[in-house]
């Protein structure tokens, strides 16, 4: 969980407002899990408290950019009788997969009087990349396209793959940068050259049914 005290003013600047009053105590915002990669579905949690024993939060969320909103209101259960008590309120935002990169996450909680206004950063880092032996565009099928990436990349070195296997088996290798590059790397030592090349001869015409886009381009070179 992280103090979310530091980058309030996203929503001041935004809603041009020169003051903001806070709730009584600490609100927050927790990102689920920790350190999310592209293949977790990624929740927000924010809590906080509210001057009766019956909170109510009603909110919507939407994506700009990189840039998560949370927008509330909160108030009083309808319909029942509320203590003057100070109370904790959770609501836990499904905001599901990202893409890698920074994100910011940006709430704003009104209710009665006041307004909760709050925001944090976090990171989505690419998972691991499935790879199959010599299909280096990992497009299902070895053939004379996977020429290309180890030419785009030729060179590049990165992290070898582990477990690295020459049965025509799925491997799970930490991405490189690109992350076009990464199966390019047909026989797991770290260099893109020559002797992956040889592989794909070897395992011409093989194909599986786990193609996965790494989103090969020129401006990578
Ligand atoms: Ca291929
Ligand atoms: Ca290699």
């Amino acid at each position: 969980m992280k103090s979310f005290r530091n980058a309030i003013l996203i929503w001041a600047l935004a809603l041009g407002f020169s003051a903001i009053t806070f709730a009584q105590t600490p609100n927050s915002i927790t990102i689920v899990p920790a350190a999310a990669t592209t293949d977790d579905s990624i929740k927000a949690i924010v809590c906080g408290t509210w001057g009766s024993s019956c909170p109510r939060v009603d909110y919507f969320y939407y994506l700009s950019g990189n840039t998560l909103f949370i927008q509330g209101t909160l108030t009083d259960v309808p319909g029942m009788i509320c203590l003057t008590v100070l109370t904790s309120w959770s609501i836990t935002v499904p905001i599901g997969k990202l893409p890698a990169g920074a994100y910011t996450v940006a709430v704003n909680i009104e209710g009665g009087f006041w307004r909760v206004v709050e925001a944090d950063t976090f990171t989505v880092t690419q998972s691991g990349v499935t790879c199959w032996l010599a299909d280096t565009n990992n497009d299902g099928i070895v053939n004379q396209a996977d020429i290309l990436p180890i030419g785009l990349y030729w060179g590049r070195t990165g992290p070898s793959c582990p477990n690295c296997s020459m049965s025509w088996v799925p491997r799970c290798c930490p991405p490189w940068t690109p992350i076009g590059a990464t199966c390019a790397d047909t026989n797991c030592d770290g260099v893109i050259n020559q002797a992956d090349v040889l592989l794909i001869g070897l395992n011409w015409g093989k194909t599986h049914t786990n193609s996965q886009s790494l989103g090969l381009h020129s401006q990578d070179q």
